[in-house]
């Protein structure tokens, strides 16, 4: 389809931005399963990264597979980028993240990152986030009911993510509460400290402060900013 063009062409132009001997994170869901497609052909032309750590099970089996060289946080506490894409971006290239349910150590990559770069197709960019998708929270399962009576406090719509009939569980072993928010979120900053604040809550889908760079393919080409 186009748009899966779109995300190759956007992988493919962030797997052009990393250079010899860097640390990189690699993120999850399908842009950035093009960024490691792209990133391993690259390795195999004569590429030569420290490593690569992956941001879910799911990454680090497709990387494993691709041979990039894999390493951790403990070995490298921080990364010179990390590349992942995303669910919603703003103009001021605030982020929802989690569709692929991998939020958690997303966001840990993210802030362990110099640079995190995002890669997305045009459908991805909106004006204010919260109105095309749901927010996702990653929670501590023994805690869920409490949790999503908070969550209902705050004005969002709660429903514990299921794949294949039962509870998601993460990687982390949580469970994702996936929040809509009818009047979309005019203040993220604000809804995230409202949602930390909720003892049990691990993590939110909100990426404030932390993308640097968003790489947008589309109809015309590729788009990078800022520059
Ligand atoms: O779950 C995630 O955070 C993914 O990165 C998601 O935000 C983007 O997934 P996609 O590239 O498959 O649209």
């Amino acid at each position: 389809s186009p748009q899966d063009t779109w995300k190759q062409m956007a992988g493919v132009a962030a797997a052009n931005l990393i250079q010899e001997g860097m640390v990189v994170g690699l993120g999850t869901g399908s842009t950035a399963a093009y960024l490691v497609q792209a990133l391993s052909q690259r390795i195999q032309q004569g590429l030569q990264i420290v490593g690569a750590v992956p941001s879910s099970q799911a990454t680090y089996d497709l990387a494993a597979s691709l041979n990039i060289p894999l390493t951790d946080l403990d070995i490298h506490p921080e990364l010179d980028m990390y590349i992942d894409g995303a669910d919603e971006i703003d103009p001021q290239l605030r982020l929802i993240k989690g569709a692929g349910g991998a939020l958690l150590r997303e966001k840990i990559l993210a802030s362990a990152a110099r640079r995190f770069v995002v890669i997305a197709d045009p459908s991805k960019k909106v004006t204010q986030l919260g109105h095309r998708f749901p927010l996702p929270v990653e929670i501590v399962p023994l805690a869920k009911t409490p949790i999503k009576l908070k969550l209902s406090k705050l004005g969002a719509q709660v429903e514990l993510r299921h794949r294949d009939n039962i509870p998601f569980i993460t990687d982390n072993h949580n469970y994702i509460f996936d929040c809509t928010f009818p009047q979309g979120i005019s203040n993220p900053a604000e809804v995230d400290a409202q949602i930390h604040s909720i003892v049990g809550v691990v993590e939110t889908g909100l990426f404030l402060n932390l993308a640097q760079q968003v790489v947008i393919g589309g109809p015309e080409g590729v788009q990078i900013f800022p520059q």
